[in-house]
Parts: C-alpha cells; sequence; structure tokens
C-alpha cells in the first residue's frame, strides 16, 4: 500500500491531523492499534479551548460541538470553603467549551468514514522504518499478515506508550520528566453537575475537580496514592472523598448515584525533544504529557497538529520545506509554556505526602492572593482559555 502520510495512531491527534490532510487534498492511511469500539471507550479530556474548537470547525467537523457543547465563562480554585471565582470572559474576552474527548473522536471518526479515509484498526509490531530517508516505510501485522505502507511521510500519533517516540534514537533525544506522587480517580455518573461551572478544590483532605459532559452527566476527580487500585474504591467511598474535599455548599448540594466510569490516570509531565526525525513527525501524547489540571492535553495535542498540517501539505503539494523544518521549535515553544501552566496548577492544588506546614501554607497564600489580585487572576484565565497558536 502506498500513501503520501502515514498516520500512527488513531486518536484526536492522528484523526484530525487525517482529517485536515485530506481535505488538503494530502492522501492518508492512520495504522491504529485498537478497535474503533476501544478507542471509543475512552474517557478522558472534558475542556476544550477556542482554538480547539475553531481547529474542529476548520476541519468540519464543528457542528455537533457547536450544537452540544457547554460554553464556560469561568471556573473556581478553592481552598476549603473559600472559592475564588476565575471569571475568564471578563478577564480575557475568552470562554472555553466543556464537551468530552470521546465525543471529539467520535465526530472525527465520522468525518473519516464520510471522506472514505483508510483507517487500519487492530495493527500490531508497527516498524518505522528509514525514516532519516527520502522513502520512509511502516511494516504492520493486521489480521496475521505482515504488510507493508510505503510513503513520503510519517506523524507519530500513537501516544505516550506508542513506536514513534522510540523510533528516534535515544542519543538524539533530550527527555524531561516529573512523575507525581499520585493520580486522579476519576468517575462519570448520571446525576447532575455539583456546580455550573468547574471546581478544582484544594482542601486540607486533598484535590478534587467537580466537572461535568453535559447537565445530566458529571464527571469527578479525586486525588489517590499511586499504590490506590480502582477496585480500593467503591462509590460510597468516592462520594464521601469527594465531599470532604469540596467547599461545604457545594458538597451539601452534590448529587450522587451510580458510576457508568470509574478508572485512575497517573499524572506526569514529560516532553521529549525534538518532534522530528527525518521524516518523522511526533504529535500529542507521542511527544509530551502534561497532569490534567490545566486541561492541557487534549487541546495541546490539537495545536501540534495546527502546526504539522500545514507545513505538510506544503511539503506533498509544493515540495516548500520550510515549514516541515520548523516544526519542532515552532510547537515546543508553546508545549512548554502549556508544560509551566500544568506543573502550576498541578503543585497549586495537590497534597504532597510528607510535605511540611510550610508547603500547604505556600498553597493557602497563592489561592488567597488569587482571591485579592485581579493580575492573577487574569494571568490564569490567560492560560487556561489557551495561549495564541
Ligand atoms: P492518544 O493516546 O489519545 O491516542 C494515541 C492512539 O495511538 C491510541 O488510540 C492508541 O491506541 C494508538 N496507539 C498506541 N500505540 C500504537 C501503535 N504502536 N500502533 C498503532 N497505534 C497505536 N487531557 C485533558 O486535557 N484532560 C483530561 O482530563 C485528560 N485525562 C486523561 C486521562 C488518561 C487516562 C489519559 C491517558 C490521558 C488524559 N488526558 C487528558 C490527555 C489526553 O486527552 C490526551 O492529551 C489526548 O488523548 C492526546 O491525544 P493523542 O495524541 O491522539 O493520544
Ligand atoms: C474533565 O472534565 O474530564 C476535565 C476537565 C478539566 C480538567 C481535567 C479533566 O482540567
Amino acid at each position: 500500500m502506498k500513501t503520501e502520510v502515514a498516520i500512527i495512531g488513531g486518536g484526536p491527534s492522528g484523526l484530525l491531523l487525517s482529517q485536515l490532510l485530506n481535505r488538503a487534498g494530502v492522501s492518508t492511511v492512520i495504522l491504529e492499534r485498537a478497535s474503533r469500539d476501544r478507542v471509543l471507550s475512552r474517557i478522558r479530556a472534558g475542556v476544550l479551548e477556542a482554538g480547539t474548537v475553531d481547529m474542529l470547525h476548520a476541519a468540519g467537523v464543528g457542528a455537533r460541538v457547536a450544537a452540544e457543547g457547554i460554553t464556560h465563562h469561568g471556573c473556581y480554585l478553592t481552598d476549603d470553603d473559600l472559592m475564588v471565582h476565575i471569571n475568564f470572559a471578563e478577564l480575557t474576552g475568552k470562554t472555553v467549551t466543556v464537551y468530552g474527548q470521546t465525543e471529539v473522536t467520535a465526530d472525527l471518526y465520522a468525518a473519516q468514514d464520510a471522506m472514505g479515509a483508510r483507517i487500519v484498526h487492530g495493527v500490531e509490531d508497527v516498524i518505522l522504518n528509514d525514516v532519516d530517508s527520502a522513502a520512509p516505510y511502516v511494516e504492520y501485522t493486521v489480521d496475521g499478515d505482515r504488510r507493508r505502507l510505503d510513503c513520503s511521510y510519517i506523524a507519530g500519533c500513537d501516544g505516550f506508550h506508542g513506536v514513534s517516540r522510540n523510533t528516534i534514537p535515544e542519543n538524539r533525544r533530550r527527555m524531561f520528566e516529573r512523575v507525581y506522587p499520585f493520580g486522579w480517580l476519576g468517575l462519570l455518573s448520571r446525576t447532575p453537575p455539583a456546580h455550573p461551572e468547574l471546581i478544582y478544590a484544594n482542601s486540607a483532605n486533598g484535590f478534587a475537580l467537580a466537572s461535568m459532559r453535559n447537565a445530566t452527566l458529571s464527571r469527578y476527580y479525586v486525588q489517590v496514592p499511586l499504590s490506590d487500585r480502582v477496585e480500593d474504591w467503591s462509590d460510597a467511598r468516592f462520594w464521601d472523598k469527594l465531599r470532604s474535599c469540596l467547599p461545604a455548599d457545594v458538597s451539601a448540594g452534590l448529587t450522587t448515584g451510580p458510576s457508568i466510569e470509574k478508572s485512575i490516570a497517573p499524572l506526569r509531565s514529560f516532553v521529549s525533544e525534538p518532534l522530528r526525525w527525518g521524516r518523522l513527525f511526533l504529535v500529542g501524547d507521542a511527544a509530551h504529557i502534561v497532569p490534567p489540571t490545566g486541561a492541557k492535553g487534549l487541546n495541546l495535542a490539537v495545536s501540534d497538529v495546527f502546526y504539522l498540517h500545514e507545513a505538510l501539505a506544503d511539503a506533498v503539494r509544493h515540495g516548500r520545506t520550510a515549514g516541515i523544518d520548523a516544526y519542532s521549535e515552532r510547537a515546543l515553544t508553546r508545549i512548554w509554556k502549556a508544560m509551566r501552566f500544568s506543573w502550576q496548577m498541578t503543585t497549586m492544588l495537590h497534597q504532597f505526602e510528607g510535605e511540611d506546614g510550610f508547603a500547604a501554607q505556600m498553597r493557602k497564600a497563592t489561592l488567597r492572593h488569587l482571591s485579592q489580585s485581579e493580575t492573577a487572576r487574569r494571568e490564569l484565565a490567560e492560560n487556561y482559555i489557551g495561549l495564541p497558536f
């Protein structure tokens, strides 16, 4: 099989890149390890930056997010019962949209199917070959057959555990990492949200996040030790923990119900540089991971796609390589700013095992400063709604 751009991974990065390239007349093939049902069963991000919504419209998949996405004009950061409102609209003139990553992925699959895109599910043993030559190719196995895909370029959109990043020789990669000593236990329930806007709660009992998918579907997270397993957490234990972290007024109005999904996500900050090796380009979680505290993971993947899709179309259609030559440095500039914000939100809102009283006082002082300084709230809001692409 031949194509102009081989895309490893059929998550949001791979699908959005394929959709934009196909619309620009560039042929692609997506090789995805999991089944489509498996990909669409994942519960991940919930908040879309304005730039991400714009990109979905540019890709021709903006109709449902426009109809069903919920515009949020702000969010709350709390410290026990102190509630600090970050009014994005007032402070920046911008808003964010609450619309699940699962829906974004479903919309992209539907659009790709409508375009007759070539997506191969259930691939195994993917190997990227000759990526630093003018004729790279991908080998993979599907239904027991070993196959070869010849291409002009390869986009590694295969997430943190994919093969693309490790195709770049280790001695040519610079990796930066912070692994946090806790995870997020997430629960999805068919209950009305605890509050109309998101609440990021710092408390004596740890961190919690009250989020949502729509008016009847709520998404909650509580901080848990890395040693915990989902089986250790009954729904009742989860709700008790959540109540103990949220402000008393919010907890009093909390509607609980049976979990329809429960999972633990580890938290890490990670960047692998450069994002390019010959004709291989890394995109999204294949290149970087942020703790979800800043709602940046999916949105960063989208800005990578914004930078890469035009560059690849230029290279394939017109032989112009300035865009692909600049991709890594251009994307990394925005990646590092989002990395900093996500790290700052995580350290500001979570208890670290074994920390002394000083650290807790620093968190309290930061939240009190936010409650008293419009400048501090504006700085946070600018990062949360998404820095310019
Ligand atoms: P993805 O990991 O989504 O997709 C990569 C795809 O590549 C997968 O479908 C995988 O099956 C496939 N793949 C892997 N190896 C392969 C191989 N060898 N061959 C072929 N295919 C291969 N972000 C937020 O903003 N907020 C959140 O709350 C949030 N929660 C998260 C919870 C979890 C458990 C995880 C893992 C991530 C979370 N994220 C969150 C971040 C998440 O949304 C990512 O940023 C987003 O999925 C990035 O999309 P992709 O880059 O497409 O990577
Ligand atoms: C979610 O709704 O899943 C969500 C929202 C905001 C975050 C992280 C996760 O920062």
